[in-house]
């Protein structure tokens, strides 16, 4: 057969292949489908039910505080709803949607037709909907954590921590960080295994080495918690004594577990979004990043140093000098990477003449945001300030801005450019723009005077403050501020209701992307590609714009897939990929039931993984599979596969 060729594949060929990788039709299909983009699809819609839930009690928690002494909801109902809008929004909205992006775009942007394990996707997916309900139910029946979203020692631990709210708080956690890992997992071996032929790891796109960081992230600090709180649920369920001081435990060793986790998930929630900030800018520049490797290293940079940081929350629990000034410069110098990115964009964008639609105001808020969120971390990184400030609105500050500055703006920016492609239709950008405005003024009219109220002295988690404090006008500007963000946030999302309904028809590449995810429909088939794209370059779209050079000989009938080197992605195997099941789906059932359970009786532990065990079982049953390696003739990128 002959060299590689830029030919489209015939009728016949894409509509076999349309079959082979169908999911099938209705409940059935719906619960057995391992398509990476109906999974990473779903991921991203209950993650955005998620944040509009967690918003609501935002809304609400800011309704209390818009006025002194107000007595709107009672201070246990309060703490309740801090510790659930945190909760829900780290561990159910920000963290899940980031890997979800990934499970639908890393696919498609390195130009294979699924993930490394599909039925691990799905896995994941349905435990983070089975910790996500576990958490709401209880709420909703009044038993909703209220010990903070990191849940403390000795405040969540058997002593004070009475009835069963913080066991569904630390089971949560577990929940969450199975499917958390899970998904990390597969997306890292996708990312180093089944790129297309000829994308080494040079010519990844900045969003998929932002997922290939992130996913090692995850991999490293979610055990960390995991451990925290299985630890802690011992203690409160059979008397374990990890977190009591009277025994020989420690309730510092908390802090280390659960922090040695939070520091880093930070940077878990917002290295996808600085990827998404590198794709959209190159787009919408029309021209590639500035500074490819320093973005990369930058990447790498912040995941290690991430891991280096997380003392700094503990600051005021009196640690030795030494530690605190180690800590201290680590905090500072990790500001670094992410500056040399933020030059990098710059860079591209003056010498780009940027178009600003929608996903680039957004990276643009986005610049503005973080910095300042960055600046006051730097600020706070200083034990003496820190000790000042520690608990005040001052800390609420800080991290809203680098959370929705740093993670948020990216995300909406990314939602929107990708849209057309998932949808196949184009948002308004009309409503694009007025959303990102009522957002971008909003979010600073909430949050900014949290600074000043924060150097006020304004504790936070208080249900209420007396009227001589003087707090009262912040707060009802802040308050103020949050409504307008809100109804950004509504905007936007009706914005997509209406484009996904009526919105002008979007075409493979509306944007002009240069990745590989332009290149095929929108949406894309549940194949992705009818042909392995052969790259040979970072932007493979801008190097031909007919599409890229294909490979023939991968197989129609079977579900295969082709995996390749590490490093350099020649050919390397061909692989059986898995039909749609139903095994991830009951043995979440099982596993939940596990959990759930073990929450009440300890025993449910013991019996429980006797069903577990038969899922595994079921799922593990050998197939017939098949597995080819390819002959070292052909691993040249050779113009068809034997
Ligand atoms: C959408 C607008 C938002 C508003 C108006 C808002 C408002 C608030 C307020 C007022 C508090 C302080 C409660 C207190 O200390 O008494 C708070 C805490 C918190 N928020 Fe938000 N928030 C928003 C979005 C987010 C997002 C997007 C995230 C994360 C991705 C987030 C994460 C947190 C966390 C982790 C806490 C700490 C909870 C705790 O103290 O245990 N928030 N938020
Ligand atoms: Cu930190």
């Amino acid at each position: 057969m002959s060299a590689a060729e830029t030919s489209a594949a015939p009728a016949a060929e894409t509509e076999r292949l349309a079959r082979t990788w169908a999911t099938p039709p209705g409940l059935w299909g719906w619960l057995t489908t391992v398509d990476p983009k109906e999974i990473g699809k779903r991921y991203i819609v209950t993650a955005i039910g998620f944040f509009v839930l967690a918003g609501l009690l935002a809304a609400v928690m800011r309704a209390q505080l818009a006025r002194p002494e107000s007595g709107l909801i009672s201070p246990d109902r309060y703490n309740q709803i801090f510790t659930m809008h945190g909760t829900t929004m780290m561990f159910l909205f920000a963290v899940p949607i980031m890997e979800a992006m990934g499970l639908y775009l890393v696919p498609l942007m390195v130009g294979s037709r699924s993930m490394a394990f599909p039925r691990l996707n799905a896995f994941s997916y349905w435990m983070y909907l089975a910790g996500g309900l576990f958490l709401w139910i209880g709420f909703v029946m009044n038993v909703g954590p209220d010990v903070g979203w990191f849940a403390y020692v000795p405040l969540s631990g058997p002593e004070y921590g009475a009835g069963k709210r913080a066991d569904f708080w630390a089971q949560m956690i577990t929940f969450t960080e199975v499917s958390g890992m899970a998904a990390a997992a597969s997306t890292a071996t996708t990312i180093f295994k089944m790129r297309a032929p000829g994308m080494t790891l040079a010519r990844m796109p900045l969003f998929v080495w932002a997922q290939l960081v992130t996913a090692f992230m995850i991999m490293l600090a979610m055990p960390a918690v995991m451990l925290a709180s299985s630890f802690l649920i011992s203690d409160r369920l059979i008397g374990t004594h990890f977190y009591n001081y009277a025994e020989g435990g420690s309730t510092l060793l908390y802090q280390h577990l659960f922090w040695f986790f939070g520091h880093p998930e930070v940077y878990i929630i917002f290295l996808p979004g600085l990827g998404m900030v590198s794709e959209i800018t190159q787009t919408f520049c029309r021209r590639s990043v500035f500074g490819y490797p320093a973005i990369v290293l930058s990447l790498l940079a912040t995941g290690f140093l991430a891991f280096g940081l997380w003392v700094h929350h503990m600051f005021a629990t009196g640690l030795p000098h030494m530690g605190d000034s180690f800590y201290t410069a680590a905090s500072m110098t990790i500001a670094l990477p992410s500056g040399v990115q933020i030059f990098c964009w710059l860079a591209t964008m003056w010498d780009g003449k940027p178009r600003l639609a929608t996903p680039m105001l957004f990276v643009v808020g986005f610049i503005i945001t973080f910095v300042m969120g960055g600046l006051s971390g730097v600020m706070l990184a200083s034990v003496p300030l820190d000790t000042q400030v520690h608990d005040t609105y001052f800390v609420v500050a800080h991290f809203h801005y680098v959370l929705i500055g740093g993670a948020v703006f990216p995300l909406l920016g990314g939602l929107y450019y990708w849209f057309p492609k998932a949808i196949g239709r184009m948002p308004n950008e009309r409503a694009g723009k007025l959303s990102f405005w009522l957002i971008f003024l909003g979010f600073h009219t909430a949050f900014f005077p949290m600074h000043i109220l924060g150097l006020w002295g304004m504790p936070r988690r208080v249900w209420t403050y007396p009227q001589d404090m003087g707090w009262g006008g912040l707060n009802l500007l802040s308050t103020l501020g949050a409504y307008v963000l809100a109804t950004g946030v509504l905007v936007y999302l009706v914005n997509f209701a209406m484009a996904y309904r009526r919105g002008r028809i979007a075409g493979p590449n509306p944007w002009g992307g240069g990745g590989l995810e332009w290149a095929t429909a929108s949406p894309p088939p549940s194949y992705n590609l009818p042909r392995p794209p052969v790259v040979e370059g970072r932007e493979p779209l801008w190097m031909s714009p007919g599409g890229p050079a294909t490979l023939q000989g991968l197989s129609v009938e079977h579900r295969e897939v082709l995996l390749t080197g590490l490093v350099d992605a020649e050919p390397d195997v061909r692989h059986g990929s898995p039909e749609p099941s139903i095994w991830p789906f009951i043995t979440t059932l099982s596993v939940s039931v596990l959990f759930v359970g073990s929450v009440f009786d300890e025993w449910w532990l013991v019996w429980g993984s006797i069903p577990f065990a038969l899922c595994i079982l079921g799922w593990f049953w050998p197939k017939k599979g098949h597995s080819k390696r390819i002959g070292a003739a052909e691993k040249n990128i050779p113009g068809a596969l034997a």
